[in-house]
């Protein structure tokens, strides 16, 4: 691991804490991933499952990262044998229920990326949610083509 991902990581971890996350919202996050990006691509696609642990229907609102422009939930159809994606709107989870955008189905679109996704970079990723606020998660960035966030590099100090 780099001095330089390690101190990120830090970094992160102290926004996290300090964060705008209720400490009665009930959604807890897991497995945000994305994928490396190739040299001039504006779009990306974020992967996260979300779990409500509360005791009422939350939905999503927002999503941001300071990566890309925009961060919007979209989900894909096969039409035609087409795959068309259209924006899904707020995504509601009842309590007890995990909701999880992945490949190849509802997924979040990142526009307009501000600079290439890098292989085992650490993206950070706010979640606004109706009831349990804003919080905050770190998006790991996997190889291009990845269809999990388990797909990550055997030696990440190779990866910069
Ligand atoms: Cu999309």
């Amino acid at each position: 691991m780099t001095g330089r991902r390690t101190l990120g990581l830090a970094v992160l971890m102290l926004l996290a804490v300090g964060g705008t996350a209720h400490a009665d919202g009930g959604m807890r996050i897991d497995q945000a991933w994305t994928r490396a990006t190739a040299g001039n691509a504006r779009t990306g696609a974020l992967y996260v499952t979300i779990t409500n642990t509360g005791t009422v229907t939350d939905r999503l609102i927002a999503v941001n990262t300071p990566v890309a422009d925009k961060a919007e939930p979209h989900e894909s159809k096969m039409n035609n044998g087409v795959m068309e994606m259209r924006p899904l709107g707020p995504v509601s989870i009842a309590p007890g229920k995990t909701f999880t955008f992945a490949p190849n189905a509802d997924h979040i679109m990142l526009t307009g990326l501000k600079a290439p996704l890098k292989l085992g970079d650490q993206v950070p990723v706010t979640l606004t949610f109706e009831h349990a606020g804003a919080v905050q998660t770190t998006a790991s960035v996997a190889k291009a083509g990845a269809m999990s966030g388990d797909d990550m590099p055997s030696m990440p100090g190779m990866s910069h």
